[in-house]
């Protein structure tokens, strides 16, 4: 896998070399440099001053053990990780993510990813990522508040509103926001509102961050829809996950018009040709924490199909909300096929390359996840903003924000695409706009 030219070649082989085993970083660099050609030949200052290779090389990486007693008096030994991969346009900000198969490999992908897309809200926030391969389900809340009061004794020293502000992902919502930042809180004797963000509404967090990410991505697509002349009436819409993406991008697809007919869990996805009842779903997935399955026993119209693959329902959109490589190349063709013409990733890097490939050759739309989700990350700079001048703004206005945001998102990898001769390509339009920002504010920083 490389197909980039000689420079972006090197750095690809030496990133390899340097960081074995690790595939899903591989995967993200090599999406970046992909793009960047011609970048590199218009500018050669980037390849030359080493700013790609310096990109590509966290700033600081921490792994930690985290020690805690279950409810059975056993102790338990996790490891926790954070990366902090680059602060030229202002602190690490990025997500922990608790799940099982979280390794070094997954918290530098998305840490590097994440600097690319927080460049990309055009708000003064670097890129980081951290999390640990605890698994919370089954876990009671007693059990999780010690695991997070534990991960946080040894993450506190590292954090600070100035210098790396961690947030939720996978496995990470308002309940461990809590706990983490009341360890937090203890252990420094300090109410620094600004060190987390996804608080709870009274103690410093900001309307619209729960249903952020999941908005944003509707909100781009709808500037995708609307640049054709189109908008979400009667469009049928599938959703991968059950999450907090998934939930929240359900719940405006229906406001704008839509009918998302399908989403998903890790144990197999449901179909509800008549719309996703959302007070259900929210009941089931985010309030009870249980199964899918529980959706289709409770709701007469919908469906559950073990295993398989939520591709496989025919729709108009599809957006995947749930994880990394989910949607593969038969997948792509599988919803080609079905007459999908928009993919939107509410997830990081959920399409694999071969996926994105061929979206490309079937014509269909393709929006890639640092562009279309970043609306989550963006009003967590919202929340910072709102914990530095000890404000809150109403929902309307934060909401107002965040649609600005990706509008402004959109058209900046719009015009960046065009400008590089790439028009419509959206994953071109993001990385490089994204990349130029960046890359600039290094070099005026020096070689630090
Ligand atoms: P949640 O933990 O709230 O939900 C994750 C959902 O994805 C669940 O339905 C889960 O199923 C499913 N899922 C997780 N891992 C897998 C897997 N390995 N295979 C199949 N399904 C899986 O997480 P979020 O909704 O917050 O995050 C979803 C995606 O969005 C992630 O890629 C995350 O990085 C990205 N993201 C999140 C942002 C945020 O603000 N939260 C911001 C930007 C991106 P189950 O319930 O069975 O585990
Ligand atoms: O992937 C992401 O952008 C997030 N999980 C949100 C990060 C944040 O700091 O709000």
């Amino acid at each position: 896998m490389s197909g980039l030219d000689e420079k972006l070649h090197d750095i690809h082989e030496e990133v390899l070399r340097r960081n074995p085993g690790e595939i899903e970083f591989h995967q993200a660099v090599h999406e970046v440099l992909d793009s960047l050609g011609p970048v590199v030949a218009k500018h050669p200052q980037y390849a030359d001053e080493a700013v790609i290779r310096r990109l590509c090389e966290p700033e600081r990486q921490i792994i930690f053990r985290v020690p805690w007693v279950d409810d059975n008096g056993q102790v338990q030994i996790n490891r926790g990780f954070r990366v902090e991969f680059n602060s030229a346009l202002g602190p690490y900000k990025g997500g922990l993510r608790f799940h099982p198969t979280v390794y070094l490999g997954i918290v530098k992908f998305l840490g590097f990813e994440q600097i690319f897309k927080n460049s990309l809200t055009g708000l003064p926030i670097g890129g980081g990522k951290g999390g640990s391969d605890f698994d919370p389900k089954g876990r009671s809340d007693g059990e999780v508040m010690r695991f997070c009061q534990a991960f946080m004794t040894e993450l506190y020293r590292h954090i600070g509103e100035y210098t790396d502000v961690p947030a939720g992902d996978i496995g990470v919502g308002g309940r461990e926001i809590g706990y983490l930042f009341g360890q937090y809180k203890r252990i420094t004797n300090r109410y620094e509102s600004g060190v987390l963000t996804g608080k709870g509404l009274t103690w410093g967090g900001s309307q619209v961050r729960t249903e952020a990410t999941g908005y944003g991505t509707v909100f781009f697509t709808h500037e995708i829809l609307k640049s054709r002349g189109e908008s979400f009436d009667g469009k049928r819409v599938v959703v991968s996950g059950s999450g907090n993406v998934a939930v929240y991008a359900i719940e405006k697809i229906h406001e704008l018009g839509g009918t998302v007919i399908a989403c998903s869990d890790s144990s197999g996805y449901i179909v509800d040709d008549k719309g996703i009842d959302l007070d259900l779903l929210k009941d089931v997935k985010l309030h009870r924490r249980a199964r899918i399955t529980e959706y289709a026993e409770q709701r007469g119209t919908a469906h559950y199909v073990a295993g398989g693959t939520v591709w496989e329902v025919p729709c108009d959109i599809a957006l995947p909300c749930a994880t990394q490589n989910e949607l593969n190349g038969h997948d792509a063709v599988t919803l080609a096929r079905g007459g999908c013409t928009i993919v939107a990733e509410g997830a990081n890097m959920p399409c694999t390359p071969e996926a994105v490939k061929l979206f490309a050759e079937s014509g269909v739309t393709f929006a890639p996840g640092k562009a279309a989700n970043a609306g989550g990350v963006a009003t967590s700079a919202l929340e910072m903003q709102q914990n530095a001048s000890r404000d809150s703004w109403s929902f309307g206005h934060t909401e107002e924000r965040l649609a600005e945001i990706m509008r402004n998102i959109h058209s900046r990898c719009v015009e960046t695409a065009e400008d590089y001769g790439q028009p419509g390509n959206y994953t071109a339009g993001a990385n490089i706009a994204g990349f130029i920002q960046v890359a600039d504010a290094m070099l005026a920083l020096g070689v630090i």
